[in-house]
């Protein structure tokens, strides 16, 4: 295994004990909602947010019991996501990180419950009295993933998604959604990650902006290009999604090829944003690589 590789388990591992202790017992009353709530937070995903917050926290010597709350308030929000996202009103979907979506598994009163109350307990978890000593920048965290969620951000670019069906977007039109419904999340945790430093260097933080801009878009590239390419098993989730509710896309917009080359420019400028901090930004440029040669 490369370092890279333990690095990202020994991170996951700590995101799936940090999860597990935030979210509330499921035998505690109401047991059903709580059981949901574990059952669509804990056990799956890449916590690509998470490796991203560490990452960031890591280049910018952020205290990484910090780092392990913030990480862990944007996979919340990020899970919340999903489980709305896969509702019958919005993409309909059974299955997601390769078990029966929060819906099927309980019922659709239950999943909507089941992300209102993982949103709240994002914020719970961010606005702990504890979780900082500096109260102005605490306060500029939870104001980040705020607006990083809200309808400029998360949800407003899954409005614009829900509205764009039939459609024939234009790559800039396309762009926007995208830096809002997948971009907005991504690059929150990048910053939250570094904001958990104690020193917080001003140049380090712009460089780390621009890199989770580039790095969110390149993500979602890649995500159009895994719906064509990657099969069901591999992926957790129904491939071929984008092609059968005709949504625009950017394969469809680009073609299949031009989309592969996006991802790979969108990758290099990335990386570029890091490279006057060389082997400190090593983590971020090896999850830049994870991202855009994932494949699911
Ligand atoms: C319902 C308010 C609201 C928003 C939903 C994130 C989202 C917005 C919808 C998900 C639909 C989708 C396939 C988006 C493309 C990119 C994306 C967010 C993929 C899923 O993220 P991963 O691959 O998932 O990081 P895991 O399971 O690994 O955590």
């Amino acid at each position: 295994m490369s370092d890279f590789q333990s690095w990202v388990q020994g991170i996951q591992t700590r995101t799936e004990s940090t999860l597990g202790l935030l979210l509330p017992d499921s035998a505690t009353t109401p047991e059903r909602l709580h059981t949901a709530m574990r059952y669509a937070v804990l056990g799956g995903g890449k916590r690509v947010r998470s490796l991203l917050a560490h990452a960031a926290g890591e280049m910018c010597g952020s205290l990484a019991h910090r780092v392990d709350l913030a990480a862990a308030s944007v996979e919340l929000i990020h899970a919340y996501s999903l489980v709305h996202d896969d509702l019958p009103s919005m993409d309909d979907d059974d299955l997601r990180r390769g078990k029966p979506s929060c819906h099927r598994q309980f019922d659709e009163a239950t999943a909507l419950l089941v992300g209102d109350a993982l949103q709240t307990l994002a914020f719970e978890v961010l606005s702990q009295p504890d979780f900082c000593d500096d109260a102005r920048r605490q306060l500029e965290m939870i104001h980040l993933l705020a607006q990083a969620s809200g309808s400029r951000g998360m949800a407003g670019g899954q409005a614009i998604d829900l509205a764009s069906v039939g459609l024939n977007l234009s790559p800039a039109e396309l762009e926007y959604m995208h830096i809002r419904k997948t971009g907005a999340l991504i690059r929150a945790a990048a910053l939250l990650g570094a904001q958990c430093a104690a020193n917080l260097d001003q140049a380090r933080l712009q460089a780390i902006d621009h890199f989770a801009k580039r790095i969110g878009l390149a993500f979602q590239v890649v995500d159009d290009i895994l719906d064509l390419e990657a099969n069901t098993a591999t992926l957790g989730k129904t491939a071929g999604k984008d092609a059968e509710q005709n949504k625009p896309t950017y394969v469809t917009i680009l073609g299949q090829e031009r989309a592969h080359t996006l991802a790979a420019e969108l990758h290099a400028e990335a990386v570029a944003a890091l490279a006057p901090f060389g082997d400190e930004a090593r983590r971020l440029i090896q999850l830049a690589d994870f991202i855009t040669r994932r494949d699911y």
